[in-house]
């Protein structure tokens, strides 16, 4: 991974260059994503948080709202944060948890799991912690951020999955019967405080990548592999300011695939896109894809 830390760190200075570019949404540039679509033989999405602001998730650098409104998510999402107030981050995680679960995957999400079937290849990465691209029915989704359906104690000894009936050990997932001293899934997810893990008494936290920690090996390794070898590769719906992931586009366009960005607004990448689609997830993707 540090061979990959440093080619970031020399991405974002890069990036920092923001050119201007065409500012509204055309038939014509439809058209040409449908055609680069269509003659795509691999086809390689990162998706951002804007992929499921149609379904009424705000994104991670909108305004917050009500109590949240008080806090940056910048800073709430980092295990100092979690260590200085646990039960603060735990009560923020909760209650994006239960948003996540009263809402369902939109247009844009359902476009992407059906263009799954046309292409030879297709890989979908996500930073999304919302579990939406799984319910709208993509499958192997790479997700390199976690999941906030999943809570795990901070040394992986458990790992608990929203809706399981049981606990699980990191090894044998939900579905294993609970061994004495072990939680109840639904008592850990209703808590109001993080629980302890029963096995070392540290805190329960939630399965997501925090600023600081390692983004999964295994994930980031085939997020790499999928956007270094495919022909397309669409940026759809992140701010592209966060590493690595951000770095995925540079590496694809690297390699020689097309990039094309879907964003209602510019981003650090989109003087590199071959093609800025102007126009949010839910509407442009349904219009390319059907
Ligand atoms: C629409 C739309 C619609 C709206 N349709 N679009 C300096 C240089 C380089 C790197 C660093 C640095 N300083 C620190 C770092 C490292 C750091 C980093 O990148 N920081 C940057 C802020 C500079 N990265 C890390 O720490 C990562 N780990 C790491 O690097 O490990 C190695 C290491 C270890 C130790 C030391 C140093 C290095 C970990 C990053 C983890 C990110 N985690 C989060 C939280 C996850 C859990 C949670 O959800 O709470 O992941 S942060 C947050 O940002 C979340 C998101 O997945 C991620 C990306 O955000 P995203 O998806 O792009 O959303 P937004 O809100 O930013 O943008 C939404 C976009 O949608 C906008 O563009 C809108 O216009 C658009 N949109 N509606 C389409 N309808
Ligand atoms: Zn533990």
């Amino acid at each position: 991974m540090s061979a990959l830390y440093h080619a970031y760190r020399a991405i974002v200075v890069q990036a920092v260059c923001v050119h201007t570019v065409p500012m509204k949404l055309t038939p014509h540039d439809l058209d040409q994503l449908r055609r680069l679509i269509a003659s795509a033989r691999s086809i390689t999405v990162l998706t951002g948080a804007g992929v499921s602001a149609e379904s009424g998730i705000p994104t991670f650098r909108d305004a917050q709202t009500g109590h949240w409104a008080r806090f940056r998510p910048e800073e709430l999402a980092t295990p100092e944060a979690f260590r200085r107030d646990p039960d603060l981050v735990w009560r923020w995680y909760a209650e994006r948890r239960r948003a996540v679960l009263g809402v369902e995957p939109n247009a844009g999400h359902r476009a992407l799991a059906r263009l799954h079937g046309r292409v030879g290849r297709f890989s979908l990465i996500t930073q999304n912690v919302d579990g939406l691209h799984a319910r709208a029915g993509s499958r192997e989704v790479i997700e390199l951020h976690g999941s906030i359906l999943r809570v795990r104690c901070f040394h992986s000894c458990v790992t608990y999955t929203a809706g399981a009936a049981t606990a699980g050990t990191a090894e044998a997932d939900a579905g294993a019967v609970a061994a004495a001293g072990e939680l109840e899934a639904s008592a850990v997810f209703a808590a109001d405080s993080p629980p302890r893990c029963p096995h070392c008494g540290d805190f329960l936290r939630p399965d997501v990548v925090w600023f600081g920690e390692n983004l999964p090996e295994a994930a980031i390794e085939a997020a790499v592999a999928a956007s270094e070898s495919c022909e397309l590769f669409l940026s759809i719906g992140t701010s592209t300011v966060v590493y690595p992931a951000a770095m995925l586009p540079h590496a694809a366009a690297d390699a020689g695939a097309t990039v094309v960005e879907i964003n209602p607004e510019e981003t650090p990448f989109t003087a590199r896109a071959h093609l800025s689609i102007r126009g949010t997830a839910a509407t442009v993707l349904p219009a390319v894809i059907d």
